[in-house]
């Protein structure tokens, strides 16, 4: 049976329908693997979309705090450039407009792609990570690599990664040479979370896209997204 769905990820799953951030069709990924559905954050671009995004990875974020009571409580929240810096700032608006006490005095910050050589300088905007513990925030994971250049960033800058947290988790396996050959292997974010020691969340999963799909009784889509995590799912 399973849990309900929450309305922040019912809501936060109408919105991607709606505006086309979530489509179906064929896509050719980063990873080379052509996938029968993409997300595009980049298309989060109205202030209804951005209210809809923020809230769900606030209440993510609260969600896995919860959860992971033992963590330090993060002291700023970084977006990778490019699509992560608007999805930083709304998240952490949206969460000072659910307690301010607690995050009214995070800060965030997000890295440049060209680092600046005249003015302030650097290779930052926002917040310094010197000593920070880091709250990641980033649209989607799939290979992983996007995930670990963020790691390497906040580390030069001299932060520390407390957590990451992804709108979408496509829950696929490391790719390899031999990335059609039906062995699931462990998923770029299980991997992260072993060797990094951070642990991360997703708003949904691509699990959650399945399901949605069914709901809606678009059973072509449906059957090409099962086919698709049938052969790359990761096995963690
Ligand atoms: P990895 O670096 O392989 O984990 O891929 C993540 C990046 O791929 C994201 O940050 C996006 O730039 C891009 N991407 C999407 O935006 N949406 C998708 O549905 C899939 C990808 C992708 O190429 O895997």
């Amino acid at each position: 049976a399973g849990s309900p769905v929450p309305a922040f990820k019912r809501n936060f799953l109408n919105s991607c329908l709606s505006a086309n951030v979530l489509t179906f069709g064929t896509y050719t990924l980063k990873s080379g693997r052509k996938s029968p559905y993409f997300f595009n954050a980049g298309s989060f671009h109205s202030g209804d979309l951005l209210s809809a995004i923020g809230t769900a990875y606030a209440h993510t974020i609260i969600n896995f705090l919860s959860s992971n009571s033992e963590l330090p409580r993060p002291n700023t929240i970084f977006g990778p450039a490019y699509k992560g810096i608007p999805l930083a700032c709304c998240t952490l608006l949206e969460l000072q407009r659910i307690d301010p006490v607690q995050w009214g005095k995070v800060e965030y910050s997000f890295n440049r792609k060209e680092k600046k050589d005249h003015g302030e300088g650097g290779g930052l905007v926002g917040g310094s990570l010197q000593g920070a513990n880091v709250l990641v925030v980033d649209d989607v994971i799939t290979a992983g690599t996007a995930m670990r250049e963020t790691i390497e960033i906040v580390k030069r800058e001299g932060g520390k990664v407390v957590g990451f947290v992804v709108a979408v988790d496509r829950m696929e396996k490391m790719p390899s040479t031999t990335d059609d050959d039906g062995v699931p292997r462990p998923s770029a974010m299980g991997q992260i979370r072993k060797e990094y020691g951070v642990p991360t969340a997703s708003i949904v999963t691509l699990d959650d896209l399945i399901e949605l799909l069914r709901m809606k009784g678009d059973e072509t889509d449906m059957e090409r997204l099962k086919d698709y995590r049938r052969r790359y799912i990761a096995s963690d």
